[in-house]
């Protein structure tokens, strides 16, 4: 088994930028250029690439998103805010027709009831939440799996 060449695109939606600055006490003390460290190594130790982006914008994170379908061999999402509300970037990743993998840090099952809904679980192939930000190591354990190819 070989892994997939195109690199898995780990994007990140509104205010994921502060992690580390703001609210430790929900969202850890790791900023997101920690983060990206931790999916460089970890994607590294699995054979993988990965594009790690961020953006506070939903039309920029649908160009992304359009961008990985050709270019990129799957897609972990963390929505943030736009978990709940974005009609948009769930057909963006239907039209992709790659693997999603949506990482949530925090269990948002266990928080406030409107973020419990989330229009890209329903196009995800899993669900990462409330494991902090070693769900992204997680998420891109089960990409590399998603994306084995039988080459050799
Ligand atoms: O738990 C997650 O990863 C969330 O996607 C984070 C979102 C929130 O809206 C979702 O319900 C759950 C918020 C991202 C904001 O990130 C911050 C990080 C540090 C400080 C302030 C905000």
């Amino acid at each position: 088994m070989t892994q997939n060449a195109l690199p898995v695109f780990v994007l990140n939606g509104p205010n994921l930028n502060l992690l580390g600055q703001r609210e430790p006490e929900k969202y850890g003390t790791a900023t997101l250029a920690d983060v990206q460290a931790l999916c460089e190594e970890t994607a590294t130790g699995l054979g993988l690439a990965v594009d790690f982006r961020q953006s506070n914008h939903e039309g920029t994170l649908i160009d992304w998103i359009q961008e990985a379908r050709g270019s990129g061999s799957g897609i972990i999402l963390n929505p943030a805010g736009y978990t709940t509300t974005s009609i948009a970037i769930m057909d963006a990743l239907l039209a992709a027709d790659l693997p999603v993998i949506e990482v949530h840090i925090t269990n948002i099952h266990r928080r406030e009831e409107f973020r419990h809904h989330s229009y890209v679980s329903k196009v995800a192939e899993a669900v990462i939440a409330g494991a902090g930000t070693h769900g992204y190591r997680l998420a891109l354990e089960h990409m590399a799996r998603l994306v084995q190819t039988d080459q050799a």
